[in-house]
């Protein structure tokens, strides 16, 4: 069930909103959020803490935004968090936690599981000296998008929020695509957040909702939250029209991601068998990244363009690697589609040249 007629597999951020979610938004009951008096938004905030196993959530407008929020609401100006230095919250939102929240990013290797090795964040943990920021935070991704989707288990979750907390750190967990790690180890999404300090989901990407992303932690955390999010002009007023679809997002959605997965496994075996390409990873969740070997006479670009020549649209994110991630209008067909037109675009890949294109890191 493409999207327009186009198979869209650029991201999972270009899901539309269902007919049910449709539905909800036109019949939402609203009010000023700003004030907390939209039923719709405040159902929406419980439901995904409850969920997410904390006390409180705070609806905000994007991923990045209930990133920054969190980093500005555990840390000051001057203070340190520790990061992966493959995260999207290093790479990929403009730097916002040094240049709006004024708070050092400390990049560590992340491993090919996603996670920090305990003994790196021991050593970069900050002593008591007017030289250093103070280390404050550290934060994860789960799943961890450029390494593949792959999915931070439950157990590292624990004892890496143990290992925070007795060094009087906090933990925050950018689970942009927490539901889809909770699908792919079938844990609880609690087991994979509710150890942390705080963490945020992504309604706008693989759940379909059209808008939006939760942040939750305890009561005293979204209270000081709820004030960053109004400085950042995320007071979004009557915005129940946006967490309606939320609500049937978290009600509905959660329990379809196994099919993006063997969609996404389906792809990559069928990359796999196509000479030239290789699929990057084992493809535990919704994304499958694969690269073109050197000894083909064109780069991803051109192939990007090959593609969107048979309406197939995909995301370049190095020179020769590029990204396919399944959602929920991409159906098996669709999939099988998808590999015939790479098929045929590779074998007349000695029609295509180099484009030589920059290319960015997502
Ligand atoms: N990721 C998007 C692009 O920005 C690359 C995508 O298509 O994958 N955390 C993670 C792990 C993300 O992947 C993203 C977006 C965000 C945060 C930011 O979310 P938004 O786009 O809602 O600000």
């Amino acid at each position: 069930m493409s999207l327009n007629n186009i198979i869209d597999l650029r991201s999972d951020t270009v899901t539309v909103p269902t007919p049910a979610m449709r539905e909800a938004m036109a019949s939402a009951e609203v009010g000023d959020d700003v004030f907390g008096e939209d039923p719709t938004v405040n159902r929406l905030q419980e439901m995904a803490a409850e969920r997410l196993g904390f006390e409180a959530g705070l609806f905000v407008a994007s991923g990045t935004q209930g990133n920054l929020i969190a980093v500005m609401t555990h840390c000051q100006p001057g203070d340190e968090a520790i990061v992966g230095d493959q995260t999207h919250f290093y790479l990929g939102e403009q730097g916002g936690m040094a240049s709006i929240a004024g708070v050092n990013p400390r990049p560590l290797p992340n491993q090919p599981d996603g996670t920090m090795r305990l003994e790196d964040i021991q050593a970069a943990i900050r002593g008591d000296d007017a030289h250093y920021p103070i280390t404050r935070l550290i934060a994860i991704e789960n799943t961890h998008n450029k390494i593949g989707g792959v999915a931070v288990t439950a157990e590292y979750t624990l004892a890496l929020a143990e290992f925070a907390h007795a060094r009087g750190l906090k933990l925050h967990v950018d689970g942009a695509r927490v539901f889809n790690a909770a699908a792919a180890l079938d844990v609880p999404v609690s087991a994979l957040t509710g150890p942390a300090d705080s963490a945020t989901f992504c309604l706008s990407k693989a759940l379909s909702a059209p808008v939006g992303s939760v942040l939750c932690g305890s009561r005293d955390f979204i209270k000081a939250a709820h004030r960053r999010r109004k400085v950042l002009g995320g007071g979004m007023r009557q915005a129940g029209i946006l967490a309606a679809a939320g609500i049937v997002a978290l009600e509905e959605m959660p329990q379809r991601l196994k099919d993006d997965h063997a969609n996404a496994r389906l792809l990559a075996d069928g990359i796999a068998r196509i000479p030239g390409l290789t699929p990057v990873g084992n493809v535990p969740t919704n994304m499958v990244y694969f690269d073109i070997d050197p000894g083909l006479p064109f780069d991803g670009h051109e192939l990007c363009r090959r593609l969107e020549r048979m309406r197939i649209k995909a995301l370049l994110t190095g020179a020769r690697r590029i990204r396919a991630v399944l959602h929920c209008w991409i159906s098996r067909e669709d999939v099988l589609e998808t590999l015939r037109a790479l098929d045929t675009a590779v074998k007349d890949g000695d029609k295509m040249t180099s484009s030589g294109a920059k290319v960015g890191s997502y």
